[in-house]
């Protein structure tokens, strides 16, 4: 599908404030990309396409993702919203034709994270947190500056803030996104100590 005929469809499937924070985290995808050294078109799909199933009902999230086969965790059947990511890649590649798995795994992971990841996961995920729109996250300038420096220190921030902030709330943690941040802080441990 076309990139026009996408944004076309995803305007239809989103509110407004979720189009516009897609067109957000596209165009900081893109200039992380840029930044990075990394293919700056494939980043801006997966960055207008990570939300694309956010504003699907819970009970109809669940109800799709029983429906393809897409596993469901504890986890996220206590917190329904998380799923809009492994759903998100599924309708990526089933309604909106895109097959690069790179992309496809981006938008899967963009709300947990994982250990270990692509630098295209980390873009997307970092380009979530940090988009215009954004202004309520601890610490924002400091990460937005990190972003652009160094893609494993931006991780190690916002998974540490993200925690605390979950933690605060008093909500259910996915396992992996603890398993993520204990995979980036070690890393950066590791690597003070070179
Ligand atoms: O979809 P967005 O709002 O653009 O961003 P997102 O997909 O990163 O989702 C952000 C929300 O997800 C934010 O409120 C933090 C929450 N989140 C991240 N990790 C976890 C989590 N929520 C729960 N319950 N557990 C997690 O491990
Ligand atoms: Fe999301
Ligand atoms: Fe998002």
């Amino acid at each position: 599908m076309e990139q026009n005929e996408i944004r076309k469809r995803l305007k239809k499937k989103l509110d407004k404030g979720r189009y516009e924070h897609t067109r957000g985290v596209m165009y900081t995808a893109g200039c992380l990309a840029m930044a990075h050294g990394f293919p700056v078109e494939r980043a801006m799909l997966a960055g207008l396409l990570h939300d694309c199933a956010k504003c699907i009902p819970n009970h109809e999230k669940i109800r799709m993702c029983e429906k393809n086969d897409l596993p469901i965790t504890g986890i996220e059947m206590e917190s329904p919203y998380l799923l809009h990511a492994k759903l998100g890649a599924f309708l990526a590649e089933t309604e909106y034709g895109v097959s690069d798995p790179g992309i496809l795994h981006a938008i899967k992971v963009h709300t947990t994270g994982e250990p270990d990841m692509s630098v295209l996961d980390k873009i997307i995920y970092i380009a979530d947190y940090i988009e215009p729109l954004r202004d309520k996250a601890p610490n924002l300038d400091e990460v937005r500056r990190l972003a652009f420096a160094d893609l494993n220190a931006c991780m190690a921030q916002i998974l540490s803030d993200t925690l605390r902030h979950l933690s605060g709330r008093g909500g259910s943690i996915d396992p992996v996104t603890k398993m993520t941040y204990e995979f980036y802080r070690q890393y950066q441990k590791e690597r003070n100590e070179l």
